[in-house]
């Protein structure tokens, strides 16, 4: 039994609301510590719908009036909702008068304060708790907004939509009036009001309309938006191009904001994006940043279309904008970079991403599908299920009915539904019925299983090869694993996207059985059944498979091949996802058995042969290159263990880089000189991919140095690291310093900090990377706990938080997994120290146990501990409650 007040909310429950809110005119008068808000909707019975009372959602606030058609009428507060039980049958004015408490909104949802300005974050409940409303997706209303505040204190006032008037009041106050034509949902509604300044860029769009694009922050800020605003442009330009759907306001806005629970908003018109997901210039941030930022505008924009123009259902369709809007920004990056190479790099990015965070996701206490069927939070359902893998699911839609196929289905769903709130259903049935006869159309009640089964299922592929025939016989078996609530699960549909190679490493023709030719070298097979074969023939010896290339599905593989085809492959398929893939099964191949059976790692030959001849290469780029020499993270290695020993891992780990380190150091040395960059920054593939590969390199030769008690690498990294000239380098250098415990990584820290001590979301960066580093003897967990005194450090900033604390929890398993179980009682505290001030931020890190009973003993015990100690906690919120009652049960 859940424990706990809130009520699980089951998708098959969905009801249309009694009442449409089809305008709303909203005022504000701005005051940190009491905001009034006046409402005045136009409402309309549901004809469609049984009569019932208007429930209106309010949460956390101060009511002060209702009327309907300018009279007071009786009402109830019932929990958080205002319910009114003699609304008129026709259409009425609804005015509620109420106040609301911005700076004591720590939760960060609502209307809030952050450094001296007013900000909102209205997805996806968040509009309650600024007035009473219909606060949920499906309906849609027209808003008109007045804002009043401050002159001198909030010189910008913003809304969605356009600016009609703005002008002086009494009082040193001023006003502005915003209109959006667009009917929209309350998550999408936005205020800004703040001391301000916007970079602005007019353009023309293809069809000849013009429109003002303004990226709005903090005074000293306005050098580092460039970059987001050149993303902007490039993402209006490119949805435009590849998807036909124009930008459709004559204002586009972004504003950034420190104090924020994610990434960034997509509010129409009016984008709220977190500081650290919009601000960048070299000096203080990465290659990595830099490209994390243009996919993140890339997102918000794409939402326009997908998300705001349509709309989600309900909240169970969350993934219909979310995984489809992943989909856009990753094609979108991959469009940028141009290059097949670069293309290559950022699918390889984006899947280790997904094994990463979703995988775990899938075979822990928090699975679910990609539509849920239930929910307690719905805050715990921004995840990467809905968001990775929900990209997963519409990739595979293209790749079945094909690019242009997929064009033609989404000027469809345009068609179909421009305007309204549908489900993933309706998005289905575009893009099938878009593409009668297709590989989807046949089997498009199986494909949606993706929708409604979590989990990641399971490929097993064997080969025959039939000398005498000339034939091979690829077998393809599909396993679906129980996850919780799900037992029994049916196939699903699979795209294979493979080639076959020969020994020399030439690319075969493929011909099936049956078929009259080869068709190309390359092609897609559906595995549906749990079962299938495929015969290819016209074959002289057992071919070499390139199976689930471009990691045509999110599943787990399991080819067979042995070392020597993974050789193969990584030598010269044709498919860089799977050169890089057999990169690391060659990896993993060698640090699973340690791993198991606790043995000593010894390096053999022929892996560091091949390592060494992808470091030479004159063919493979720099980018691919570091990509491929990274070892798979210690989460992924544990994500293949039945029996997770998180220190065990990180000795294997730790043993595997130093032999790597020691066996290529020339090779490393060669490759840190070949990998310079010269002359003004730019974060392009060509010179991010040379500087992700000097980085790695010297990384690797200060590890070995430290071993071996030489102080030239050492040397050279602290000299790098002072006279960098961006900071992916100076980063670089000062991670190969810590990482490897070298003398000078304190010296370099100090002066880190007292270079960057007025820049966030730098300090936010050194937090981090001490967070992160790898354990020895407990001194990183010790040095955690000591940096939470530290007077930069504070738990009521988000960015702050996870800088340190998920640093630590989340990404550095060997830190915090300890015999002693004092990681777990940080972890613990921190959870419910955090829960008071934002249960949104306490929920992400409650789901650090998510896969405790998959650990090893004493780690498994300690960590129920904990997890009881947190559960024992009365009065937790919904959001942290949902994440440890489903650990625990
Ligand atoms: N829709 C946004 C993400 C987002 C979700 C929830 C938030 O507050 C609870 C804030 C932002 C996106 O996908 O970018
Ligand atoms: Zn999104």
């Amino acid at each position: 039994m859940r424990e706990g007040t809130a009520p699980l909310i089951h998708r098959e429950d969905y009801c249309a609301p009694v009442y449409w809110i089809r305008t709303v005119d909203l005022c504000f008068d701005l005051e940190p510590a009491k905001t009034l808000v006046t409402s005045k909707m136009q409402i309309e019975r549901n004809s469609a719908v049984a009569h019932g009372p208007l429930r209106l959602h309010g949460e956390e606030l101060t009511l002060l009036r209702v009327l309907i058609n300018g009279e007071s009428v009786s009402f109830r507060q019932e929990g958080d909702e205002l319910v009114i039980d003699n609304a008129p049958d026709a259409d009425f004015a609804l005015e509620i008068r109420n106040t609301c408490a911005p700076e004591k909104n720590t939760a960060l949802s609502g209307l809030y304060t952050s450094g001296g300005g007013f900000f909102t974050q209205c997805e996806a409940e968040g509009f309650r708790r600024i007035t009473y409303f219909l606060d949920r997706p499906d309906v849609m209303a027209v808003y008109s907004v007045l804002l009043r505040a401050d002159k001198a204190r909030y010189p910008v006032l913003l809304s969605n939509g356009n600016l009609l008037e703005q002008g002086a009041l009494d009082n040193g106050r001023h006003f502005a009036k915003w209109h959006d034509p667009f009917p929209k949902p309350s998550y999408l509604f936005a205020l800004v009001a703040g001391d301000l300044v916007a970079r602005e860029q007019r353009i023309t769009t293809r069809s000849g309309k013009d429109h003002l694009l303004q990226v709005y922050v903090r005074r000293g800020d306005l050098e580092k938006t460039e970059h987001a605003m050149n993303s902007l442009i490039a993402s209006i330009a490119w949805d435009e191009a590849r998807f036909k759907l124009p930008l459709d306001l004559e204002r586009f806005m972004i504003v950034g904001v420190s104090d924020f629970n994610m990434g960034a908003m997509e509010n129409k018109g009016l984008n709220i994006f977190n500081t650290s997901a919009l601000l960048v210039s070299p000096a203080t941030a990465t290659d990595a940043d830099f490209n994390r930022i243009e996919a993140i505008v890339a997102h918000e924009y794409f939402h326009n279309w997908t998300g705001n123009r349509v709309t989600c259902r309900d909240w169970f369709q969350l993934s219909l904008k979310e995984g489809l809007t992943v989909f856009r920004d990753q094609e979108f990056s991959m469009d940028m970079a141009a290059a097949p190479s670069a293309r290559a790099v950022k699918r390889i990015e984006d899947v280790r991403n997904l094994r990463a965070m979703q995988f775990p996701e899938d075979s822990g206490a928090m699975a679910h599908a990609v539509r849920p069927d239930s929910y307690v939070e719905i805050n715990n359902f921004y995840t990467p299920t809905i968001y990775e893998k929900g990209a997963e699911v519409v990739r595979m839609y293209q790749t079945l009915v094909g690019r242009e196929g997929f064009e033609k289905g989404m000027t469809l769903y345009f068609e179909r539904h421009d305007g309204q709130a549908v489900t993933c259903d309706d998005f289905a049935a575009a893009i099938n019925d878009a593409n009668p006869g297709s590989e989807l159309s046949t089997r498009l009640d199986a494909f949606k299983r993706w929708y409604s089964q979590a989990g990641t299922p399971r490929v097993q592929a064997r080969g025959r090869f039939d000398a005498s025939a000339r034939t091979w016989t690829l077998d393809l078996a599909q396993a679906n694993p129980p996850t919780p609530g799900q037992d029994d699960k049916l196939s699903q549909v699979i795209p294979v996207r493979m080639g076959l190679l020969s020994h020399a490493g030439a690319a075969l023709p493929l011909q099936l059985q049956g078929e009259d030719a080869a068709a190309g070298t390359e092609r897609v097979l559906v595995l549906d059944k749990a079962e299938q074969s495929f015969t290819f023939v016209g074959l002289d010896e057992a071919p070499v498979a390139s199976l689930l290339r471009q990691f045509s599905a999110p599943v787990v593989l399991d080819d067979g091949l042995t070392d020597a085809e993974l050789l193969v492959l990584l030598k010269f398929d044709t498919d860089a996802f799977n050169r890089w893939e057999a990169s690391q099964r060659l990896a993993l191949n060698r640090l699973l058995p340690v791993v198991r059976s606790g043995e000593e790692l010894t390096l053999d030959t022929a892996y560091i042969d091949g390592m060494r001849a992808v470091l030479r290469s004159d063919q493979l780029d720099s980018a691919f290159k570091a990509l491929a020499l990274t070892l798979p993270s210690e989460g992924y290695i544990a994500e293949q263990l039945d029996v997770i020993d998180p220190q065990r891992i990180h000795a294997a780990v730790g043993t595997m880089q130093l032999q790597l380190a020691r066996a290529l150091r020339d090779d490393w040395q060669a490759a840190f000189e070949a990998n310079q960059v010269a002359g003004g920054y730019s974060a392009d593939p060509v010179s991010s991919g040379k500087r992700a590969l000097a980085n790695l390199a010297l990384q690797m030769l200060v590890l070995d140095a430290v071993q071996t008690g030489n102080d030239i690498w050492p040397g050279r990294a602290y000299q790098r690291f002072k006279d960098a000239g961006n900071m992916t380098e100076r980063m670089g250098a000062l991670t190969a310093l810590v990482f490897a415990r070298a003398g000078l990584a304190q010296p370099a820290l100090e002066r880190f900090h007292a270079l960057f001590k007025h820049e966030p979301l730098v300090i936010d960066k050194w937090f981090a990377l001490q967070g992160r580093a790898p354990e020895l003897d407990g001194q990183v967990f010790a040095r955690v706990k000591q940096l939470m005194q530290h007077p930069d450090f504070s738990l009521k900033n988000p960015n702050r938080a996870r800088s340190l604390i998920f640093s630590l929890c989340l990404f550095n398993p060997a830190a915090f997994h300890r015999t002693d179980a004092a990681g777990y009682v940080f972890w613990a505290d921190r959870v419910l120290e955090l829960d008071a001030i934002n249960p949104q931020v306490a929920g992400r890190l409650a789901r650090v146990m998510d896969r405790w009973t998959k650990l090893a003993e004493p780690y498994r015990s300690a960590a129920h501990e904990a997890l009881a100690r947190v559960a024992a906690k009365p009065d937790l919120s919904s959001d942290v409650r949902e994440v440890i009652d489903r650990a625990l049960n």
